[in-house]
């Protein structure tokens, strides 16, 4: 028989072993293939073979008890929660904004040129991932040279798209660059691209052949389109916009479709691709291995264009009395129509003349008209009366009146600069924004102390001004660094991070699928 003591250890080591194995359980439920998880709370081997049989009944009933008591039971904070179960680190006791960045670890094959890709993974590189782009040798990507302002240097099209990124120059058709590539995906965790269809396989990057190279890499790509009639396409910012619905519903009605000058087909695309990289780098936590991302323009600018197709739905039931053209008494087609300056929300709004606007193409508001304050709105513009008359009194009753309403607040505002508009209404809750130039943005002070301005230095083009990272966050603060020059850390990536010796490195140098070709003498080529 069993001592007291002998009995306290046995149970002991049962209780061990059996929370350890429910740890296991409950990762193991969670994340199917998660191995390492699973192995940081594995309990020793002897004691879960002299506990198997007889805890078994007794961890069933636990559990079920435990489960029961979770689905009856509030959630515990999610820290705590994932401290206790996964062994995971706890909260760190740094000072906020001192514990590295979100991305730190976190590195990216950017195979991306013109804007999409730049912009996503520009957006990563500000969140702390490790960029290195790959670029053609003695050309780069195309935007280097694209839209010159300092002859010589590198284009702000380029240096406003690939701050916080490395450069090394790799010609990927070449055998030896070929073999750079591949230990490139085996060092990297994401392989970003936004070539023509068809261009990544012809290099032989095969999504089959990147995932068997490295099964943890996430692959991830812009296309114009996605599967379909268009698949093949090639796709620059503005087709996008068009073939996405901004263009059809943008403008005036009497006017061709318009599209806008903010790159929604574009930086909007990267912006959802860095989404997707980010979701996938998370799932693989969990799943231990990558997966594919795609991200078509078409679907992007869609999506940012949800409203219209809200609104087309909405057409089958009658007009949309928030337009405009409802007012006008002008009758609505099978689609959308453009709207103008109408909101594209429940409350109406217009864009109005202000004080300078006969010289001053941007000194305009945008004034909406929102119901809650609209007794301030006729305070102001001097129409009391307007507060209780059934024509004005309630948002119904003013729709089929927008234009009139509106000229008739323009008569105030062009009373006022945009920036007394502003002010005055702000103080009653009214919401306006002014029409801000880019000269004004460029030199808004209040925009270059949040980060979201940013001048930086570079050694071929002198300062210049970039947009830094539009996400701020407490714990991840980011430096916007230049953007690389062309081939820049070639060297340096070669061998801190891809280990080359300095003999394979002369090799690869002499090999010449890092550095351009020798152009012809002048005398071959003529
Ligand atoms: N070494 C060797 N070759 C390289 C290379 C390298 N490091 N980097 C690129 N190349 C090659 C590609 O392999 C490709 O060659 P092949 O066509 O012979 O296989 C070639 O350079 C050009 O690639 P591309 O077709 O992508 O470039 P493009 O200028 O003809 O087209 C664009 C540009 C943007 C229209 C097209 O890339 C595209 O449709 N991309 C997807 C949609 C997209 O992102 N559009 C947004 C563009 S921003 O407005």
């Amino acid at each position: 028989m069993a001592s007291k003591r002998g009995k306290r250890a046995v149970v002991r080591v049962k209780r061990k072993a059996a929370a350890a194995r429910r740890a296991i359980g409950r990762a193991a439920a969670r994340t199917p293939g998660a191995k390492p998880a699973a192995k940081k709370v594995r309990a020793p081997k002897k004691a879960l073979a002299k506990e198997r049989s007889l805890a078994a009944a007794e961890r069933r009933a636990d559990l079920a008890k435990r489960r029961a008591a979770r689905t009856a039971a509030p959630r515990k904070p999610a820290v705590k929660a994932v401290a206790a179960a996964n062994g995971l680190p706890k909260p760190s006791a740094k000072p906020w904004g001192q514990a590295g960045r979100a991305l730190d670890g976190v590195r990216i094959l950017d195979f991306t040129h013109v804007q999409s890709g730049p912009t996503c993974t520009q957006l990563l590189g500000y969140m702390g991932a490790d960029c290195i782009k790959v670029e053609r040798p003695g050309v780069g990507d195309i935007t280097r040279g694209q839209l010159r302002d300092v002859k010589g240097a590198d284009s702000l099209y380029f240096t406003m798209l690939n701050g916080n990124k490395r450069s090394i120059t790799i010609d990927s058709k070449h055998p030896k660059g070929k073999e750079i590539l591949d230990r490139l995906i085996k060092h990297c965790d994401v392989l970003v691209e936004n070539f023509a269809p068809g261009a990544l396989d012809r290099m032989g990057l095969t999504w089959e052949y990147v995932h068997k190279t490295n099964p943890r890499m996430i692959v991830a790509s812009v296309k114009g389109f996605g599967p379909g009639p268009y698949e093949d396409c090639k796709v620059y910012e503005n087709v996008a916009q068009c073939a996405g619905g901004a263009a059809s519903t943008t403008g005036f009605r009497e006017g061709p479709p318009l599209v806008t000058g903010a790159q929604i087909g574009d930086s909007g695309t990267g912006l959802h691709l860095a989404f997707g990289i980010v979701c996938a780098l998370y799932q693989r936590n969990r799943t231990g291995r990558g997966q594919r991302i795609l991200c078509a323009m078409q679907d992007g600018v869609l999506n940012l264009a949800r409203v219209k197709l809200r609104d087309q739905q909405r057409l089958a039931h009658g007009p949309l009395t928030e337009y405009s053209q409802y007012g006008e008494g002008v009758p609505f087609g099978k689609a959308v129509p453009r709207a103008g300056n109408d909101s594209g929300g429940g409350q109406p709004g217009w864009i109005l003349k202000c004080k300078g606007w006969e010289d001053d193409p941007d000194a305009y508001i945008y004034f909406i008209t929102q119901a809650p304050v609209w007794g301030a709105i006729c305070d102001l513009i001097g129409k009391p009366e307007w507060k209780t008359d059934p024509d004005y009194a309630t948002p119904p009753a003013r729709l089929p009146r927008l234009r009139h309403i509106f000229n008739t607040i323009e008569e105030w505002t062009k009373t006022k600069t945009k920036f007394e508009v502003m002010e005055i209404c702000n103080k009653h809750d009214i919401p306006v924004g002014p029409i801000l130039s880019m000269k004004e943005i460029a030199e808004e002070p209040s925009l270059r102390a949040t980060g979201t301005v940013v001048e930086v230095d570079h050694p071929g083009r002198g300062k210049y001004l970039t947009v830094g990272n539009p996400v701020k966050m407490s714990d991840s603060i980011t430096e916007v660094k230049r953007a690389p020059l062309l081939g820049e850390h070639t060297e340096e990536i070669l061998t801190k991070v891809l280990g080359y010796s300095d003999t394979e490195l002369a090799e690869i140098k002499a090999s010449g699928a890092i550095t351009a070709p020798e152009k012809p003498a002048k005398a071959e080529a003529a």
